[in-house]
């Protein structure tokens, strides 16, 4: 059993000394224990203190790509690398590292392929009321999405079996906690959740620099995954409410011409005209929104199998160099040899 702790980051110097620090080495069920950072262009020494901390691996973006892009790189990788099991947990030492057994137990029960911890964020110090409030209203909706019972879904402190991490396929830019959730829902993918302790706040969020920002960048990805996963749901929700504003519209002419006999109301019908058509091309983007995801569906499949051909070949990570396990010196060259999948003859058979 193969557990690959796997941390993005970004411009993290500061911050990774005690978030490693705090990272266990070895734990019980676990045979290999390893840690990989997800360096996503990062501009200050966040690599050469990586390397000094004694991290196993490294994923290096070249330039910024976002925590949602480099969140799925790292997985690539921890799975290419042969990882059973993967942590994923923030660089600012965010949640409690000695949490990580309840966070892989479920897993290595078998009871699950994805557990999320729960910050249980009521309980949050620096988690203002709002913050709070807008957390539970954003979780309720993807809970909804998702079919599932996750209480802290933005919460990045998660679980994954290699089930999990091949079926996953997340295209937000910006985050990738809520979008997650609901594929798993919608895939083979059991979810599990287990309350987890979080440490004392070190810095600013940098994904979210104000409250304004959370709840717009928040409010934009759960609309967007929303309507990309349940789109007859949302559209036919929004169609029938302007078609419903329209009838009344009509209504109201009808009354005022017929039984009121007050004639002459003509914008009525005409304003309601105009909603009833919006009305009818809101529903025909719900079909079509329904069509376009049953296509990604397939596409999805597809890549879940080409996924599975290019760990069976031992294709190698991309943007991998391997750290420098034994810490404190840092390497300049990188220490170890590649990545070690073990499938080097077969891709040389291959001719890959
Ligand atoms: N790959 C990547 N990671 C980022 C980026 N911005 C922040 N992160 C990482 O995402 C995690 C959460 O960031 P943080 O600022 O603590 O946001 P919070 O979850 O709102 O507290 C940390 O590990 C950051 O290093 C980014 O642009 N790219
Ligand atoms: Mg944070």
């Amino acid at each position: 059993m193969k557990l690959i702790i796997q941390i993005p980051c970004f411009n993290e110097e500061d911050q990774l000394p005690a978030t490693l620090g705090d990272l266990p080495r070895e734990l019980a069920g676990v045979d290999e224990l390893e840690w990989l950072i997800i360096d996503d262009g990062s501009t200050d020494r966040t690599i050469e203190v990586a390397k000094e901390q004694g991290v196993d691996h490294i994923v290096r973006l070249t330039n910024n790509k976002g925590l949602a892009a480099g969140f799925q790189a790292g997985l690539d990788a921890c799975l290419k690398l042969g990882a059973d099991i993967i942590v994923n947990t923030d660089a600012d030492n965010q949640y409690s590292a000695s949490d990580i057994p309840k966070l892989i137990q479920p897993v290595l029960d078998g009871n699950a392929d994805m557990v999320v911890g729960d910050r249980e964020v009521h309980k949050i110090e620096h988690f203002s009321p709002l913050k709070v409030r807008l957390q539970k209203l954003g979780s309720a909706v993807v809970r909804r999405a998702s079919e599932t019972e996750v209480p802290d879904t933005t919460s990045g402190f998660r679980a994954y079996n290699r089930e999990a991490a091949i079926q996953l396929g997340v295209v937000s830019k910006f985050t990738y906690t809520l979008e997650s959730i609901i594929q798993a829902g919608k895939m083979l993918v059991a979810v599990d959740h287990v309350p987890v302790g979080t440490n004392e706040k070190t810095r600013e969020s940098r994904l979210f620099p104000s409250m304004w920002a959370y709840v717009r960048r928040n409010g934009l990805a759960i609309f967007r995954i929303y309507s990309m996963y349940e789109p007859l749901r949302v559209f036919m929700s929004l169609a029938a409410i302007v078609a419903a504003v329209a009838l009344v519209i009509w209504g109201r002419f009808a009354y005022l011409t017929f039984l009121a006999d007050d004639p002459g109301h003509v914008q009525s019908v005409v304003l309601g005209s105009a909603l009833l058509v919006i009305a009818v091309q809101l529903a025909a983007l719900g079909v079509i929104g329904d069509i376009l995801g049953g296509s990604r569906i397939f596409q999805q499949r597809t890549l879940e199998r080409v996924r599975r051909i290019e760990l069976h070949m031992g294709i190698e990570p991309s943007h991998y160099e391997p750290g420098n396990p034994g810490g404190k010196h840092p390497t300049t060259t990188g220490a170890a040899a590649g990545p070690a999948t073990g499938k080097t003859e077969e891709r040389e058979a291959l001719k890959l």
